[in-house]
Parts: structure tokens; sequence; C-alpha cells
């Protein structure tokens, strides 16, 4: 069956905007999946330590068959291809790719939290998603445009479409 997949990408190290590019790239190559749509570039302050360079975010709307595991199991793949490495909690990183809403679905395992963890808190998270799905309903949460409003606000600039 497939499923509609929306999935976060944030970039703060090594050009942000070149790791977000190659890693919308990457998501239409998957196996069983291609890529529908994409937000566009936003920019904000670091969530997390101020010690770290502002982050470049964005969504990415796919379609895929994979089960939510496996294609986990790819995007951790991109993210080392990318040269992630994993150091303190919400510090930098060359690129995070998150798995935002995997159709309807609400996930609870030892892997996934669907939809993502802390997403209603998260302007560099709603606005990508609006962008793209302005009618969008979150399972469990409500309507994108009701979770914009009531989300804290930390600054969030749109910087337009994605170069390659
Ligand atoms: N995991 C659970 N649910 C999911 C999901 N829905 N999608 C598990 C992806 N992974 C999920 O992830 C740790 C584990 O989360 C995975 O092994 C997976 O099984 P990780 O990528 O290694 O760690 P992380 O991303 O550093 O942790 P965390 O807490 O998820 O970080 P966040 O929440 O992604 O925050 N500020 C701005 N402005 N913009 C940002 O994008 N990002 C972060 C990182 C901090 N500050 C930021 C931003
Ligand atoms: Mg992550």
């Amino acid at each position: 069956m497939t499923v509609q997949v929306y999935i976060g990408l944030g970039s703060n190290l090594d050009n942000p905007e070149q790791q977000i590019s190659s890693a919308l790239k990457q998501l239409d190559e998957i196996k069983d999946s291609h890529l529908i749509k994409d937000s566009g570039l936003f920019k904000s302050p670091p969530m997390g330590p101020k010690d770290q360079p502002d982050y470049l975010n964005a969504a990415a709307l796919i379609e895929t068959t994979l089960d939510a595991e496996i294609l986990l199991d790819c995007l951790q793949l991109i993210e080392k291809n990318h040269g992630r490495v994993r150091s303190r909690h919400w510090g930098e990183r060359t690129l995070d790719l998150d798995i935002l809403l995997y159709g309807n679905e609400i996930m609870n395992t030892e892997r996934l939290t669907v939809p993502h963890i802390g997403l209603t808190q998260r302007e560099f998270v709603l606005y990508p998603l609006q962008k793209i799905n302005a009618e969008l309903d979150v399972p469990g949460k409500g309507k994108i445009m009701d979770l914009i409003e009531a989300c804290p606000v930390s600054g969030i600039e749109y910087l337009g479409t994605i170069n390659d």
C-alpha cells in the first residue's frame, strides 16, 4: 500500500543548503519511494544549545510502500552518507532526517514516535509542513494552521526555493 510520508530535514553544518538539496535527491532515490514535493528552505535560530550556527530546515512529502522502520533505516543511511556524527543532544549536525508523519498513523515503538515528538512546539517543523499542505491534519494533534497559531514563536524566516 502506498503511504504519504512527511520528512523533516535540518542542517547547520558544512553548507546546509547543499546538504538539504542533496538529501532531497537521495530521498527520491529510496527504493519503492519517490519525492512528491518539498517546502523550500527556512532559517531559524537553534533550539537547544545556543553556541551553534542557525539551522536551515525543510520538509518533504514522499510516497512510499516501505514500512516505517525500513524507511527509517534508509533515512539513517542517507544521514550517514552526509557525514552525520552524533554528538550532544540537540547539537549541531550536517543532516537530520526525521519522519514527521507516516500517513495518518500514530506510532510509539522503541525506534519511532510518529507524529514526531515535539512537532507542535517547533516552528521549524510546522511552517515547512504548512508550505507543502496548508490543509494538513496532524493525527491526534489538529489542523496545521491551528498548530501554528498555538506554537511558541522562536523566529523563522522563509528563504525560498532550494537551489541545486
Ligand atoms: N526516532 C524516534 N522517532 C523518530 C522519528 N519520527 N523520526 C528515534 C526519526 N527518528 C525517530 O535520533 C535519535 C533516535 O530517534 C533515532 O535513532 C530514532 O530511532 P537522532 O537523529 O540520532 O537524534 P537527534 O535527531 O539528535 O535527536 P532528537 O532529540 O530527535 O533531535 P531533534 O529533536 O531532531 O532536534 N533547531 C532548529 N532551529 N532546527 C532544527 O532542525 N534540530 C535539532 C535536533 C536541535 N535544534 C534545532 C533543530
Ligand atoms: Mg533525528
